[in-house]
């Protein structure tokens, strides 16, 4: 398996509870190095663009107003199979439905407050990861 980059977001309803640092240590414990990070508050359209995919579902606007609520940390994450591990160290985008010991299950409000955005698919990864970061602050 090869090393990969995914796109990793911690969403304000996480930041704003103070648990950066617990998310960020659940993911390097699964052997994945954060490479670039930085705290963004995004605007309604940097969010509406972000999650553009979204555009036409009903929670769109549910979405975009929580996104745009407070900061975020952005994040690049690099590691053998990152983006596969990524989403299961995330867990299932409704934390009911979340397995034990992932982040969503542990931290996540609700299935719109659930606090962490992963790549989905190796071109998701590359598209989010330009959306956020010049080549310049990813540190491999
Ligand atoms: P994921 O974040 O697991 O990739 P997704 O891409 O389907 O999930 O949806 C993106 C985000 O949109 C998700 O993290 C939270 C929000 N969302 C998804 N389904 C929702 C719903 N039924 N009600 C409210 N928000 C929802
Ligand atoms: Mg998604």
């Amino acid at each position: 398996m090869a090393v990969e980059r995914t796109f990793s977001m911690i969403k304000p309803d996480a930041t704003r509870r103070n648990l950066t640092g617990a998310i960020t240590k659940l993911l390097e414990e699964a052997g994945l190095t954060v490479v670039a990070s930085k705290r963004v508050w995004m605007s309604r359209r940097e969010a509406e663009g972000f999650y553009a995919v979204h555009k036409e579902r009903p929670f769109f606007g549910e979405l975009v107003d929580s996104m745009s609520s407070g900061p975020t940390v952005v994040q690049v994450l690099q590691g053998e199979n990152a983006i596969a591990k990524n989403r299961e160290v995330m867990g299932a985008t409704n934390p009911t439905q979340a397995e034990e010991g992932t982040i969503r299950k542990e931290f996540a409000l609700s299935i719109g407050e659930n606090s962490v955005h992963g790549s989905d698919a190796p071109e998701t990864a590359a598209q989010e990861i330009a959306y956020w970061f010049s080549e310049t602050e990813i540190v491999g």
